[in-house]
C-alpha cells in the first residue's frame, strides 16, 4: 500500500524537500556519472502524482487542438506508429536548482545544487506531430495539459506550461515515452512527456496529454505572474516590481557541479576534481577550478559527452595549497564567453542560480 497515493512514494537515497507534493534532489557526489540513472534522477512535482496503469499507455490519448487545419486525437500506439522514433541525450534542470544559495532568501522550493540529471530519452519529434496536425501561420506558441492537479485543489491543474512556436518546432524538442532505455518512469511522466533541452525543466511537461496550438503565449498553470520569470533589469530585495518587465525563462544559463570530491572530503596531496558542464541554447566551451576563492583558475580537461544537449564531464588535479581548510571551485563558460559569477545574482523567485559551486574539505 502506497503512503500517499495520490503523491507518490519517494525514492530512497535521495534528499526530500519539505513540500505537499513529492519533490526530491539528488546530492551532487551521486551524479558522477554521464548518464544519470533513473533512480537517483530528481522529481519535481508541482502537485499529484497522476496514476497511469501500465497496461493502459499504448491506449493514453494525446489531444492536438487550437491553431492547426488537422486537430488530431493520438493513442500513444498510434504516435509511435506515425511518426519516427528518436532518441537524444539531454540535461533536464529546474530553473529553480540552487534557490536556497540566494540571501535574502526567497519564496519557492529550496534546492540545493541537485535538481539537475542528464538522461537519453526516447520518442517523437513535436515538429513531426505539428506537421500532422498542420499548424496555422499565425501559431506563435504551444500551451501543454496534464491531469495532475494541484494538492486539495482536484479541479485545478498542478502546472500548464508551454513553448515558443519556434522551440516547438525545433529538432531537438521530443515527445518522450522512453527514458534511458526503458519506458518513462512514473514520476517522470509515464506514459508520455515532453523533452525541450536547454529549456528550464518547468517546460518538460510530465503527464502530456493535450497540446493546444496558440497565436499567443500560453496562459496556464504557472505560465503568467512571475512564475517561472525572470526580471529584463535587476530587482532589488524589497522592491515592489513592475510585473510587465518579467519575461518567461526560455534558455538556461552555463554551469558545472562538481561531483568529486564528496563535501567534507579529506586530501592528501593533489586533489582529483571531477564534474559536469552544461548550457543552454549557447554550448560549453571551458571550465575552471580553483582553489584560491577564485585568485588563480586552471583548466580542466573537458570530455565530449553524448552530443550537444548532454552534459560533458571535466576533470583536473588540483595542487592543495598547504594543511586545513580548502574550498574546491569549478566555473564553466560557454562559447560566448559568459560565465558562472562568484555570487549568485538575486532576483525575487530564486531562479537561474549559477554560481559556482563550492566544495569544502581538508587538506591533511
Ligand atoms: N505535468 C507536470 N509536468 C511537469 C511538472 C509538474 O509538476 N507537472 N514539473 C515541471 C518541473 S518544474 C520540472 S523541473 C520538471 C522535472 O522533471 P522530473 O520530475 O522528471 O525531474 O518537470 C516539469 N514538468
Ligand atoms: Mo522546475
Amino acid at each position: 500500500m502506497l503512503k500517499h497515493p495520490s503523491r507518490g512514494t519517494p525514492k530512497p537515497g535521495l534528499t526530500s524537500l519539505a513540500d505537499p507534493a513529492l519533490n526530491q534532489e539528488t546530492p551532487p557526489h551521486l551524479l558522477d556519472q554521464p548518464i544519470t540513472p533513473t533512480p537517483l534522477f530528481f522529481v519535481r512535482n508541482n502537485g499529484s502524482l497522476p496514476a497511469v496503469r501500465h497496461e493502459e499507455a499504448e491506449d493514453w490519448v494525446l489531444e492536438v487542438t487550437g491553431r492547426v487545419a488537422r486537430p488530431l486525437t493520438l493513442s500513444l500506439r498510434e504516435l509511435r506508429a506515425r511518426f519516427p522514433q528518436v532518441e537524444l541525450t539531454a540535461v533536464l534542470e529546474c530553473a529553480g536548482n540552487g534557490r536556497s544559495g540566494f540571501a535574502p532568501p526567497v519564496p519557492g522550493l529550496a534546492w540545493g545544487h541537485g535538481a539537475v540529471g542528464c538522461a537519453r530519452w526516447t520518442g517523437v519529434r513535436l515538429a513531426d506531430v505539428l506537421a500532422a496536425a498542420g499548424v496555422a501561420a499565425d501559431a506563435a506558441y504551444v500551451g501543454h495539459e496534464s491531469p495532475d492537479h494541484a494538492l486539495g485543489a482536484p479541479g485545478q491543474p498542478a502546472l500548464s506550461r508551454g513553448l515558443p512556436i519556434a522551440k516547438a518546432l525545433a529538432p531537438e524538442t521530443l515527445l518522450a515515452f522512453g527514458m534511458n532505455g526503458a519506458p518513462l518512469d512514473p514520476l517522470h511522466g509515464f506514459p508520455l512527456r515532453v523533452v525541450a533541452p536547454g529549456f528550464p525543466g518547468a517546460a518538460w511537461q510530465k503527464w502530456l496529454r493535450r497540446i493546444l496550438v496558440l497565436d499567443r503565449e500560453h496562459d496556464g498553470a504557472k505560465m503568467t505572474g512571475l512564475d517561472y520569470r525572470m526580471p529584463r533589469r535587476p530587482v532589488q530585495p524589497g522592491e515592489t516590481p513592475d510585473p510587465a518587465i518579467f519575461e518567461v525563462i526560455t534558455d538556461m544559463p552555463v554551469k558545472c557541479l562538481i561531483t568529486e570530491p564528496a563535501a567534507d572530503f579529506s586530501a592528501s596531496g593533489p586533489v582529483s576534481v571531477a564534474g559536469f558542464a552544461w548550457s543552454g541554447a549557447v554550448p560549453v566551451e571551458r571550465v575552471e577550478v580553483s582553489v584560491d576563492g577564485g585568485a588563480n583558475w586552471q583548466r580542466a580537461e573537458l570530455e565530449p559527452g553524448e552530443g550537444r544537449w548532454a552534459w560533458r564531464r571535466f576533470h583536473a588535479l588540483l595542487d592543495l595549497p598547504g594543511r586545513g581548510e580548502v574550498e574546491l571551485m569549478a566555473r564553466a563558460m560557454d562559447v560566448a564567453g559568459k560565465t558562472q559569477p562568484l555570487e549568485p545574482a538575486w532576483n525575487p523567485r530564486g531562479y537561474l542560480n549559477n554560481a559556482v559551486h563550492r566544495i569544502r574539505g581538508r587538506a591533511v
